[in-house]
């Protein structure tokens, strides 16, 4: 299979690019890092072709796509993975350019890199695509706003493309994850406050970024007539909380 992920310079998509590559699959590794890609790349061996795309630049996806040579343009799977969260303050504090940073990526960029790849895969009739949701798109918390409705809209683009390509052989999945460590994405969250970053894994044991490569590979190596719709997946030490109730008394 040929495999694109979005987001390959860290997190779940070093772990996704690792996995697929070393069970033989050739995987195009895309990220705005180039140096952490060519360093993927080098680790991996010739199964990973590193290719820099922003996906919130739509010249940046069109130009990165139409730069691959033909044994690498029927991409089977594509993984959006890229994503990101900017804040954790409530949404009367929070800054409008981090809200539009995520939507930016989070749904404007899926949806970008999703329009340029869907159409060759319908053609061949066949295809996979995983969208990187979130617990956060459907369960609510303090601070989450505009975050989890980024995720909430990939869960919903998700089951709208599962209705439109019934019939055609394309799969489409919302792979939604809590709590996860060992990844970018608190540091990216708090930029870069350290130990912010860290208290959000204080005595515990999260999901890792394997976890997640693992589940994704397992979905895109199901059988065809298998469709994952929506997965979630959660560490056991994670649950719910009661709902907060504002007493006068
Ligand atoms: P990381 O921060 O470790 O990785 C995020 C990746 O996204 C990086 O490779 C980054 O690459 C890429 N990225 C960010 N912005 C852009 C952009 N504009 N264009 C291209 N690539 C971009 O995060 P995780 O691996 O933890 O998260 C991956 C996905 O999973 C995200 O969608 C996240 O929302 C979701 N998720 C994460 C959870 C967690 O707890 N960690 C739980 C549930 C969902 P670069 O900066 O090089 O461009
Ligand atoms: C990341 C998980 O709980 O930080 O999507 O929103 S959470």
């Amino acid at each position: 299979m040929i495999v694109l992920i979005t987001g390959a310079t860290a997190g779940f998509g070093a772990a996704m690019a690792q996995q697929f590559s070393t069970n033989g699959h050739r995987v195009i590794a895309t990220g705005r890092r180039k140096e952490r890609l060519d360093a993927l790349a080098s680790e991996l061996g010739p199964n990973v072709l590193p290719l820099v795309m922003d996906v919130t630049d739509k010249q940046s996806v069109a130009d990165a796509l139409a730069s691959l040579t033909p044994e690498w343009q029927a991409i089977d799977v594509l993984i959006n993975n890229a994503g990101l969260a900017l804040g954790l303050g409530s949404a009367q504090q929070s800054s409008l350019e981090d809200w539009e940073t995520m939507i930016d990526t989070n749904c404007r960029g899926l949806v970008t890199v999703t329009h340029h790849i869907l159409p060759g895969m319908v053609k061949r009739g066949s295809g996979s695509i995983i969208n990187l949701g979130s617990v956060a798109g459907t369960y609510p918390y303090p601070g989450g706003n505009v975050y989890g409705a980024t995720k909430a809209f990939v869960d919903q683009f998700t089951l709208n493309l599962r209705a439109d390509l019934v019939g055609t052989g394309v799969r489409a999945t919302n792979l939604a994850p809590g709590l996860c460590g060992g990844t970018e994405f608190s540091n990216v969250r708090f930029k870069g406050d350290d130990s912010a970053a860290a208290k959000v894994y204080e005595g515990t044991t999260p999901l890792s970024a394997q976890d997640i490569a693992s589940t994704a590979y397992w979905i895109a190596t199901l059988p065809p007539h298998v469709n994952i719709n929506y997965i979630e997946m959660m560490p056991t030490c994670q649950g719910f909380g009661p709902f907060n109730i504002k007493r006068t008394t």
